[in-house]
């Protein structure tokens, strides 16, 4: 089944400018700004241009130019929040949730870059 891309999501609005947004980075195919409800000091979404539901439907259709700006922006996004292990920075965790059981709230492709604090294991068993 093929991704209907919803043009109304609040994402797609801000890529057109209709709603604000704190950006951190912008590159051709890239848009990375602040998370409105930050669950840790650092957390950044990194999303697409592109009109692309989540991971899989980028993976499976987005040019080889736009999956290398997104990657290369992630680890541009790290290095600007300081978080790289490589670098002096104490780590981050990237997330990306998608449809139902991965509690995916915007139908817009994002990570979440989260930092600035110990973050515990990835996953928990509640609820
Ligand atoms: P999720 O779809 O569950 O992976 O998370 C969506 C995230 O988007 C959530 O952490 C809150 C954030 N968010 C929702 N609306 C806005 C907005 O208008 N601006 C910004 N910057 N973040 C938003």
């Amino acid at each position: 089944m093929a991704y209907e891309y919803d043009e109304q999501n609040i994402f797609a609005r801000i890529l057109r400018g209709e709603i604000p947004n704190n950006t951190v980075l912008e590159t051709e195919h890239t848009l990375a700004f602040r998370d409105t409800t930050p669950q840790a000091p650092d957390h950044v979404l990194v999303i697409p241009k592109g009109p692309y539901v989540n991971f899989d439907h980028f993976s499976d259709a987005a040019s080889p130019e736009e999956i290398v700006d997104f990657i290369r922006a992630v680890g541009e996004v790290c290095r600007l929040l300081g978080v790289k292990p490589g670098e002096g920075g104490e780590g981050y965790r990237i997330i990306s949730n998608s449809g139902k059981n991965g509690v995916q709230e915007v139908p817009h492709l994002h990570v979440h870059i989260v930092g600035g604090r110990w973050l515990g294991r990835i996953l928990t068993k509640t609820p």
